[in-house]
C-alpha cells in the first residue's frame, strides 16, 4: 500500500491516490516490464497519476494465481454461506469508502460525484449483498431418469474468469462482473479500461481487507490490445466476460475461438429508441428523454439516443426539449449543481464532435448545443438534432455522447418498425398511458430491457444484456450467476451396478 493521506477541499475530502500498481495474488506489484501509463483527469486533460501497465507476462502471473486459487484454494470449496459472509463484509467496506470511491470515479471518468456516490457506488454494495445472499442457494436437480438409474446435477463454478470492462461505469461494472462470479465460487482476473484504472485497484484493496483469499480477485491495469488480448486468448482462462464496443467484442470472440474455446459473454453497444406517444404528459416525457441521453454525458450503452415522438405532440415536445436542454448544467462533476461532466477522454470527445459535424453536414437541424464548451477539459454541450432521417450515421451509429436525434412518427406500427431498424438491441423506452400500446410495443421491440414511463432504472435483481449486436449473456439478476456456473450431471445405479 502507498500513501494513505487524505487532504480536504471544501466540504469533502479529496483522497491522494493510494493504489497504482497491479494487484496479483493479494499483493500490489509493479508490471514485469516496469512500464507505467498516465491516467488523465477529463476535467482538465492533465494526468492524475501513473499506473502500472500490465502486459501478457502480468496476465500470465495473474492467471497462475487465479488458477492455483481455483484448483487448490478454499474459495471454490468453502460453503456458499461462508462466501456470502465475506461478500457482506466486502459490501460494508464499499459503503464505508463510498466518498473516496465516488471521488475516484469523478476524477478518472468525469462522472458526477453526487451520482457516483449514489446510485453508482450504492449499486456496488447492493450487488455484493444481492449475490452474497444467492451464494448458498446454488442448487442442482434430482433426475429420475429411466430404468435402473437415477441422477442429480451439480452446479459448479466455471473456473478462472477474465473480466474486461469499459470506462463509463468503472466501479458499478466492476461489481456487475465480480459479485456474481465470487458468489459462484470462481477466481478471476479483471482488466479495467485504461481510461479508468483507479476504482478497480481500490476495490482490489478492499477485497483483501474483506478477507477474500489471495489469488481470487486479481486486477491487471493496462491496454486492450496487450493486457486485454492476453486475457481473451489465454489457454488457462475458462470464461471471458466483456463490456465494451461491438468491434472489440468481435475480437474477443475470435480470440476465444482460436485459443481454448473459452465461454464468452458480451455486453456491447446500443442505439436505443425512446418512443413517446400522443397521450404522454409532455413535460414528463421531455424530462425522461433528456435524462435518457444526457445522463452520464451520454456515455451509456443504454443511452436513449433515438427519440421518436408521435405527430400530435411533436411540436410541443421540440419546443420544451429545447428549453429544458438549455438549462442542463454542464460543468465540473464535483460541483453538486452540475448535471453533465466532461467526456471520458480526448478520443471520445473528438469522436462525439465528429459525429456532430457529420449531422450538421448531412442536413440535420441543430436544435440545441452542437459544440464543445469550457476552457479546458472535454466538455460538450447537450446536443439535439431534428430533421434527421434513419439513413444518417448519427441515427445509425452509437455516438456514446450527449447527442439526441429527435424524430416524428404517425402510427404504432411505424414506431415499432423504426425502433427495430438498428443492428443493436440493448434497451428501449416507451412513454404512454395506454396499456394496450405498452403491451404491444414492449413485446415487439427486440431489446434486452424495456422501460415503460421511466428510463435508466436498474436494480441488482433486474437482468441486463442485449439482443442482436448488443451482445449476449446477462449482467445482474440470477441470470448473471448462471454465466459463472457449469452444470454437471452425475448418474448412479439405483441398486447394484449392472457392470
Ligand atoms: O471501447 P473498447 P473504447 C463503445 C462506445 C465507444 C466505443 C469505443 O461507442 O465510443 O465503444 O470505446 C478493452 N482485446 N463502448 O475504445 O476498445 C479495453 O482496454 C481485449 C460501449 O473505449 O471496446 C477496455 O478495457 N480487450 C461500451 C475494453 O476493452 C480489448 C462501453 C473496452 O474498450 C481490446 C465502452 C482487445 N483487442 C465503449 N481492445 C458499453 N457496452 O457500455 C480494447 N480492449
Amino acid at each position: 500500500m502507498e500513501s494513505t493521506n487524505v487532504h480536504s477541499n471544501g466540504s469533502f475530502k479529496i483522497p491522494n491516490i493510494k493504489f497504482t500498481k497491479l494487484f496479483i495474488n493479494g499483493e500490489f506489484v509493479d508490471a514485469v516490464s516496469g512500464n507505467t501509463f498516465e491516467t488523465i483527469d477529463p476535467r482538465t486533460g492533465e494526468a492524475i497519476t501513473r499506473v502500472a501497465e500490465g502486459d501478457k507476462e502480468d496476465i500470465d502471473l495473474a492467471v497462475k494465481a487465479a488458477r492455483d486459487a481455483f484448483d487448490n484454494g478454499e474459495w471454490p470449496r468453502m460453503s456458499g454461506f461462508d462466501r456470502g459472509q465475506i461478500m457482506m463484509k466486502y459490501a460494508d467496506l464499499i459503503d464505508e469508502n463510498i466518498e473516496e470511491l465516488g471521488f475516484l470515479d469523478a476524477i478518472d471518468a468525469g462522472k458526477l460525484f453526487r451520482a457516483s456516490k449514489s446510485p453508482d457506488i450504492h449499486l456496488c454494495s447492493h450487488l455484493l449483498r444481492y449475490y452474497a445472499g444467492a451464494a448458498d442457494k446454488i442448487h442442482g436437480e434430482t433426475l429420475k431418469m429411466s430404468g435402473e438409474f437415477q441422477g442429480y446435477t451439480l452446479r459448479e463454478p466455471i473456473g478462472v474468469v477474465g473480466h474486461i470492462i469499459a470506462w463509463n461505469y468503472p466501479s458499478g461494472m466492476f461489481f456487475m462482473k465480480v459479485a456474481p462470479a465470487l458468489a459462484a465460487g470462481c477466481t478471476m482476473i479483471l482488466k479495467p479500461a485504461e481510461q479508468t484504472p483507479l476504482t478497480a485497484l481500490f476495490c482490489a484493496h478492499l477485497a483483501k481487507l474483506a478477507g477474500i483469499p489471495d489469488g481470487v480477485v486479481n486486477v491487471v491495469t493496462g491496454f486492450g490490445p496487450k493486457a486485454g488480448a492476453a486475457i481473451s486468448s489465454h489457454m488457462d482462462i475458462d470464461k471471458v466476460s466483456f463490456t465494451g464496443s461491438t468491434e472489440v467484442g468481435r475480437l474477443i470472440m475470435q480470440a476465444a475461438a482460436q485459443s481454448n474455446l473459452k465461454v464468452v459473454s458480451l455486453e456491447l453497444g446500443g442505439k436505443s429508441p425512446v418512443i413517446i406517444f400522443d397521450d404522454a404528459d409532455v413535460d414528463m416525457a421531455v424530462d425522461l428523454a433528456l435524462l435518457g441521453v444526457f445522463h452520464n454525458k451520454g456515455e451509456m450503452c443504454i443511452a436513449g439516443s433515438r427519440v421518436y415522438v408521435q405527430e400530435g405532440i411533436y411540436d410541443k415536445f421540440v419546443q420544451k426539449a429545447a428549453e429544458k436542454a438549455k438549462t442542463w448544467v454542464v460543468g465540473d462533476p464535483i460541483d453538486p449543481l452540475t448535471r453533465q461532466g466532461p467526456q471520458v477522454d480526448k478520443k471520445q470527445f473528438e469522436k462525439i464532435l465528429s459525429y456532430i459535424e457529420l449531422g450538421k453536414r448531412g442536413g440535420a437541424t441543430l436544435l440545441t448545443g452542437g459544440k464543445a464548451c469550457g476552457e479546458k477539459g472535454y466538455y460538450i454541450e447537450p446536443t439535439i438534432f431534428t430533421d434527421v432521417t434513419e439513413d444518417m450515421l448519427i441515427v445509425k451509429d452509437e455516438i456514446f455522447g450527449p447527442v439526441m436525434s429527435l424524430m416524428k412518427f404517425k402510427t404504432v406500427e411505424e414506431a415499432i418498425e423504426r425502433a427495430n431498424s438498428t443492428r443493436y438491441g440493448l434497451a428501449a423506452g416507451i412513454v404512454t398511458n395506454n396499456l394496450n400500446t405498452v403491451n404491444r410495443v414492449s413485446r415487439s421491440i427486440r431489446a434486452g430491457i424495456i422501460w415503460v414511463n421511466c428510463y435508466l432504472v436498474f436494480n441488482p435483481d433486474c437482468p441486463f444484456g442485449g439482443y442482436k449486436m448488443s451482445g449476449f449473456g446477462k449482467d445482474m439478476g440470477m441470470h448473471a450467476l448462471e454465466k459463472y456456473l457449469h452444470v454437471k450431471s452425475v448418474v448412479t445405479p439405483i441398486y447394484n451396478s449392472p457392470w
